[in-house]
């Protein structure tokens, strides 16, 4: 059910002037194929109440909702699935639980990560940081489009690069082959977030179209 294009992730406190349903949604009205809650100052309450309108706006748009981190939000709110870092829940533990029918993706930032990440069952991984990015703390280096490229002809479950991705770049990023973006800062902070994504989703169009 991985639908590739772009993948916009949440950021809450980056649109303090919006709420984070109406930035999701002009993301989804854009075209995004795929949407995240990630969160790292919520409770869980919170969490699960943000998580389930947010699973049930991507449903209206026939979209997977992920949830990031938080394998037990996922699993109360019946999400699409559940991204996980490298240390975080273990993949096999978190397909066991959550069953096949779920989406788990997981960041990777080597060749070894995609391998075992592709054996262990992930329907996607996230591999950057491409370029520098202020949305996370302690990134590992950037990877470069020349990085990316490499870790993503190893495997051939779908790729999603990560991290400094903004329209000036995007065309570069989508030549690598990779199946998505993944994208926070400039969806979220845009004036136009409906154009931004639209923009987003037409480089990737192009660049499926060459290959
Ligand atoms: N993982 C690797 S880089 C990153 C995450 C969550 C942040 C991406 O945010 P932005 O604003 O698109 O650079
Ligand atoms: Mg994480």
């Amino acid at each position: 059910m991985w639908t590739s294009g772009l993948y916009v992730i949440s950021a809450e406190k980056l649109h303090p002037e919006r709420s984070l349903l109406s930035v999701m949604e002009a993301a989804l009205k854009g075209g995004a194929g795929a949407i995240q809650l990630r969160d790292k100052e919520s409770d869980k309450a919170a969490l699960i109440e943000k998580g389930r309108q947010l699973q049930q706006l991507a449903r209206r748009y026939q979209v997977p909702f992920i949830m990031n981190d938080h394998l037990d939000v996922a699993l109360a709110i019946n999400a699409d699935g559940v991204h996980v870092g490298q240390g975080d829940f273990p993949l096999g533990e978190a397909r066991a639980l959550l069953g096949a029918d779920k989406l788990i993706g997981i960041s990777t930032h080597t060749k070894e990560e995609a391998l075992e990440a592709e054996k262990l069952g992930a329907d996607y991984i996230g591999i950057g940081p491409v370029y520098e990015t202020s949305s996370k703390e302690d990134t590992e280096a950037e990877l470069g489009v020349a990085g990316l490229k490499e870790i993503r002809k190893h495997v051939s479950i779908p790729t999603v690069a990560i991290g400094g991705i903004k329209l000036e770049n995007a065309e570069a990023v989508a030549a690598t082959g990779v199946n998505g973006l993944a994208v926070i800062s400039e969806v979220v902070t845009s004036n136009d977030i409906e154009g931004t994504c639209r923009a987003f989703t037409d480089i990737l169009t192009e660049a499926r179209e060459r290959d």
